[in-house]
């Protein structure tokens, strides 16, 4: 295990207390200039009489002015959108035998850590539930340095080569002509990247799926993508995949909620986050391994380095191996999630890179990014992004430099300052990179390694459950019908041939097209002396013909914690009714809103007061997990009389979330699509009954944990 001087390792509070030491606590305190002048008025520009222009000697007017033109810093070029939290990783199981990395060693060290979620194609006020990646970086301020684990919420990339980086986000960025659209990849210059790279086909399967519309940000997997090293004390070295996994299993909403979501709320997945931890329901993801020997390298049928390519768990299953819990929310957005700089170069001891090259343009782009961004190379000196260990070294100056660097020398080999700093040259001290042995011609090529395009997109949709599967295809369905230009569909149709025939024609179908067959675009990375047969897309058969912990439908569904459930109120409602259920929805963690035609009180039957939270004005299904209406009669009569209401049900229908009533309560879904159709028998996830509140409530609660139903989709379009 890599050690630290003992001089310059701190507690593991450190970066609390560092935080905090920055924070400005305005308790009792007189306004000032930024240079400490007291404001005597905050009201008023200094002016030649009341009636005047006003004066440039007006100091204090023009630093508050000038201060706020400056205020805004260019949002990042990708994942501009995100949110961020304050946590810690405890590690279950030391892990020298793989590496040395001091935090993945000893487990009594609580390793601080900050993370964001983002997206990545929309700017930074955009809606929170576009389709798209999820961003999923994390910071551990270890004692032996920062290191930073920056993936997304799905395990592949588009693309394989960083070289195509800019060419894939000015694609899927709004059109440089209209500024059209925002945060979303349904139009033509996307689609006609994707079309012409069919490397990406993986990677569309993903993206069409329900995991580009997360739930929550607690609900949602995170994957380091590359493949990565681990190195022990003895310099061996195994291959890591790095994953995070929920504790709430993984769960996505309904495309059509999610643009409702984007116009209700679309600050959803940033509120959830923070709700979450200020109500004390403190996110957690297990942190899984997958490692492959050395000398196994070659073994698998497709490339380790090919960020296109995952390793199913069914060949190298992942091992959890520690715990990262959120348990604070930033104090400050602009000054921590905003300023964080995160670089997968930010490593520690005992982890290193692989040759993947997309991980290696990355190496280059974090800090001329960072530089760009935050306009220093200092960066590494704004709180967020300083180590909890002491920094020593012989750089100096620069743009806005915090540091007072002490001393007459700034220079190595030095004997004025008695070699201080000095290197860290015993063994296992420093930082070593791997003796990987390279030899080879200095080339611009593409690996034949990494020439099967399809394999794991097929594998990955044999993977899905039924309505997963739908769910690609009308995902499909949606962005090519939204490209304007007939060439690239017909593209696109003719590659979907080379994942699914019956997805292929199911879309061809809805664009008026006949599925053909694809032309391989040409490749210009071929080698000069190759022949260009040898390196055209083709399709590998994988080992496995599904996976399961691609899917879903395979995930935790015992758990109804911190779900949101709306209950439907009205003057009259029976009190015992609503507060039962309550009670039982709220002792499973759930979080319970009553809603209501007004804000205030409503009057139970028997004359008791309840608070409502929310009326129909602002309440909408959509940010919701289920719905009950409690009994009383007078209460339903008042919700059938409500077209919000009624609505408010038929939307959760339809969008497969469970619905419950106790007594007069049913009368209510009567009233809704689910009762006008008298051919449909009440299905699954709809629950009514009367005079046994606990059986009610046991029912509804396992039908929320089982988070949608649907199969309702394929039964009936409700009119919501
Ligand atoms: Fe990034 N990426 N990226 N990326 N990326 C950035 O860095 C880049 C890639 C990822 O919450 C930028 O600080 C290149 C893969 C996340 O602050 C930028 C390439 C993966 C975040 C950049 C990739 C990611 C970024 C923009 C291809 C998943 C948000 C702002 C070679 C493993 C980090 C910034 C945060 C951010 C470049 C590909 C994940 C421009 C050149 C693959 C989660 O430097």
């Amino acid at each position: 295990m890599a050690k630290n001087k003992g001089k310059n390792v701190k507690n593991d509070s450190q970066k609390i207390n560092e935080l905090q030491q920055f924070t400005e606590n305005n308790e009792g305190e007189f306004l000032t200039t930024n240079h400490g002048v007291r404001i005597n008025d905050n009201q008023n520009t200094l002016k030649a009489g009341d009636r005047g222009p006003s004066l440039l000697e007006d100091f204090i007017m023009r630093e508050k002015i000038t201060h706020f033109d400056h205020e805004r810093i260019p949002e990042r070029i990708v994942h501009a959108r995100g949110s961020g939290a304050h946590g810690f990783f405890e590690l279950y199981k030391p892990m020298g035998k793989y590496t040395k990395a001091g935090f993945l060693n000893d487990t009594k060290v609580k390793t601080p850590v900050f993370v964001r979620f983002s997206t990545v194609a929309g700017s930074r006020g955009s809606t929170d539930l576009a389709r798209d990646v999820r961003g999923f970086s994390v910071k551990f301020y270890t004692q032996n340095g920062n290191y930073d684990l920056v993936g997304n919420n799905m395990p592949v990339f588009f693309i394989q080569d960083a070289m195509k980086f800019p060419d894939l986000v000015h694609a899927v960025k709004p059109e440089p002509n209209n500024e059209i659209p925002q945060a979303s990849s349904a139009h033509d210059t996307f689609w006609d990247f994707i079309s012409l790279v069919p490397e990406s086909m993986h990677m569309i399967m993903w993206l069409m799926s329900d995991r580009a519309i997360p739930r929550s940000y607690r609900m949602m997997e995170g994957f380091g993508v590359h493949t990565f090293r681990f190195v022990n004390e003895n310099d061996k070295s195994h291959f890591v995949k790095f994953h995070w996994k929920p504790v709430l299993g993984v769960h996505s909403v309904a495309w059509d909620e999610a643009q409702n979501i984007s116009g209700k709320d679309p600050d959803f997945h940033r509120r959830d986050l923070w709700e979450a931890i200020e109500t004390g329901n403190f996110p957690e993801y297990e942190l899984g391994v997958q490692l492959i020997d050395d000398k196994d390298e070659h073994k698998f049928d497709f490339d380790l380095l090919d960020p296109t390519k995952l390793i199913p768990e069914e060949l190298v299953p992942v091992q959890i191996i520690g715990k990262m819990t959120l348990n604070r929310n930033p104090d400050n957005f602009f000054a921590e999630t905003e300023q964080i700089a995160f670089h997968p170069g930010h490593l520690v001891p005992g982890i290193d890179f692989t040759n993947d090259p997309l991980l290696q343009g990355r190496l280059f782009s974090y800090t001329d990014t960072q530089l760009s961004r935050l306009g220093s190379p200092n960066f590494h000196e704004i709180p967020i992004n300083r180590p909890v260990v002491d920094v020593h070294n012989n750089q100096r100056d620069g743009h806005m430099r915090q540091t007072i660097n002490k001393g007459q020398t700034s220079y190595e080999p030095n004997s004025l300052s008695g070699g201080c700093p000095f290197q860290a040259m015993m063994k296992n001290f420093g930082f070593t990179s791997f003796l990987e042995r390279i030899d080879a011609k200095k080339i611009r090529s593409r690996s034949k390694s990494f020439t099967d395009h399809f394999g794991q997109a097929t594998l990955f949709y044999n993977s899905q459950s039924e309505p997963e599967k739908i769910h690609i295809t009308n995902a499909l369905r949606f962005e090519l019908s939204k490209v304007q230009t007939p060439a690239i569909r017909q593209r696109m149709i003719n590659l979907l041939t080379q994942v699914d025939k019956v997805l292929a024609n199911t879309v061809a179908a809805s664009l008026g097209l006949t599925a053909g067959k694809p032309e391989m675009p040409m490749n210009h990375s071929f080698p000069a002396d190759s022949d260009p047969k040898d390196y055209q897309p083709k399709k590998v058969r994988s080992s496995i013909e599904a996976s399961a912990a691609l899917s879903m439908a395979n995930t935790n569904k015992n758990s109804i914690k911190t779900r949101k459930i709306a209950i439907l109120a009205a003057n009259g409602v029976e009190e015992t009714s609503l507060i039962n259920m309550k009670k039982a929805l709220e002792t499973q963690g759930a979080m319970v809103k009553i809603i209501a035609p007004a804000l205030g009180m409503i009057k139970s039957a028997s004359g008791k007061s309840i608070a409502i939270d929310e009326t129909f004005q602002i309440a909408a299904s959509v940010v919701f997990d289920a719905v009950f209406i409690p009994a009383g009669a007078k209460s339903a009569a008042a919700l059938i009389e409500e077209p919000d209401a009624i609505h408010f049900i038929n939307e959760t229908y339809k969008h497969c979330k469970a619905i419950c009533a106790d007594g007069e309560g049913a009368d209510v879904i009567e009233a809704t699509y689910i009762g006008q159709n008298p051919n449909d028998d009440i299905e699954e996830g709809v629950i009514t009954g009367e005079n046994n509140p606990g059986k009610l409530s046991k029912d509804f609660i396992k039908a929320i944990a089982k988070h949608r139903f649907w199969e309702r989709e394929t039964m009936r379009k409700v009119p919501a």
